[in-house]
């Protein structure tokens, strides 16, 4: 049997480049090596309010992107989480056994919650939900950018204090990072995350941008105040640009610094707008083609509850025999 994996996207915003690079460039790829779960992770996302007319309408992008980059719906999995209601009841029988102490160390909690006038007790619990997400299906190996490598560590904590509590039951997940575009950073702000709820035009590339705002934005990038491209000296933003177009490209080191040593940052711009503008377009076009094809989105996600809720179900069951609860099986 092949090692199980899986990974999510939260619908809460316009995906970006970080996260096709941090993620799903690394998702299509494993297709072939692994059984793959592919979440949008709805109940995620309303952990800050969402208009709700524009979530149902971004669960529907997200999915159609994650047909559009290479996700196969054939060999993987495609799911909405809310459409699997394992994943809710699985993540309360694990906060239950989660220390408060260990989510209010998050740094994306505190990150999160220092934005926010109220801070919601969805906020606090989103990593054992995530948690609970990747047990469900006893992942072997869950494929995420650097921002969500505490998360995983959490998720491995809880697991472990589970088994030592209950017996063994859930497999250990391990983190796979990809090598370059584990962490994409804003282009108007290279000391943060690129992300897709941050405030400002020219912070992130969307995957649906048109070409022209694509440029607009790269050229627009903070750089530094050198003139043109020095490896040693060069800035977080320069360095930023080149690995945006490094993990596009998947150039080895020695060819990406034979490429831009010492070319003007004006140029060096053009190149990394131009190779993201190439690399993005036959996604888009494939996502008009799906969107334009009635009836087949909402197939994959059925097609996908139906494939995974066994799996779900299963896990379900035996965590609810270990605890002591009332179970119809
Ligand atoms: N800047 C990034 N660089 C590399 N990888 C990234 N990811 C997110 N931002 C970057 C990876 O994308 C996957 C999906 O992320 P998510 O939707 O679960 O939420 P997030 O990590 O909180 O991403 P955002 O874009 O910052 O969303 P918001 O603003 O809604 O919180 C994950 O694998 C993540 O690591």
């Amino acid at each position: 049997m092949k090692p199980r994996v899986f990974s999510g996207v939260q619908p809460s915003g316009d995906l970006h480049i970080g996260n096709y690079l941090g993620a799903l460039k690394n998702w299509v790829r494993m297709q072939s090596g692994y059984e793959c779960i592919y979440c949008i992770v709805d109940l995620h996302a309303i952990t800050l309010y969402q208009d709700p007319a524009e979530l149902r309408a971004k669960i529907e992008e997200v999915a159609a992107l994650f047909l559009a980059v290479g996700i196969d719906p054939a060999v993987s999995s495609i799911i909405v989480q809310s459409s699997v209601p394992a994943h809710a009841e699985l993540a309360w029988m694990l906060t239950c056994v989660t220390p408060v102490g260990w989510l209010q160390r998050m740094t994306q909690f505190k990150a999160k919650a220092a934005s926010q006038d109220t801070v919601g007790d969805g906020l606090l619990q989103y990593p054992v939900l995530m948690a609970a997400d990747i047990l469900l299906y006893q992942a072997h190996i869950v494929p995420v950018g650097e921002d969500q490598s505490q998360h995983l560590e959490l998720t491995r904590d809880i697991a472990q204090r589970f088994n030592a509590l209950y017996g063994d039951t859930f497999v250990m997940p391990e983190t796979k990072l990809p090598e370059v575009g584990a962490r994409v950073m804003g282009l108007d702000d290279p000391e943060t995350k690129m992300s897709k709820s941050a405030p400002g035009v020219g912070h992130g590339v969307a995957l649906l941008d048109p070409p022209d705002a694509i440029r607009k934005k790269i050229m627009r990038a903070t750089t530094d105040s050198n003139p043109a491209v020095d490896f040693e000296t060069m800035g977080p933003g320069v360095r930023n640009l080149i690995n945006i177009f490094q993990a596009f490209t998947d150039w080895p080191d020695e060819q990406i610094r034979a490429h831009f040593s010492g070319l003007g940052y004006g140029q060096a711009k053009k190149q990394v707008a131009e190779m993201v503008i190439e690399s993005l377009r036959p996604i888009q076009q494939r996502h008009r083609e799906i969107v334009d094809e009635p009836g087949y989105l909402p197939g994959v996600l059925k097609q996908g509850a139906e494939r995974v809720s066994p799996i779900a179900n299963e896990t379900v069951e035996l965590v609810k025999k270990r605890m002591g609860l009332y179970s119809r099986s």
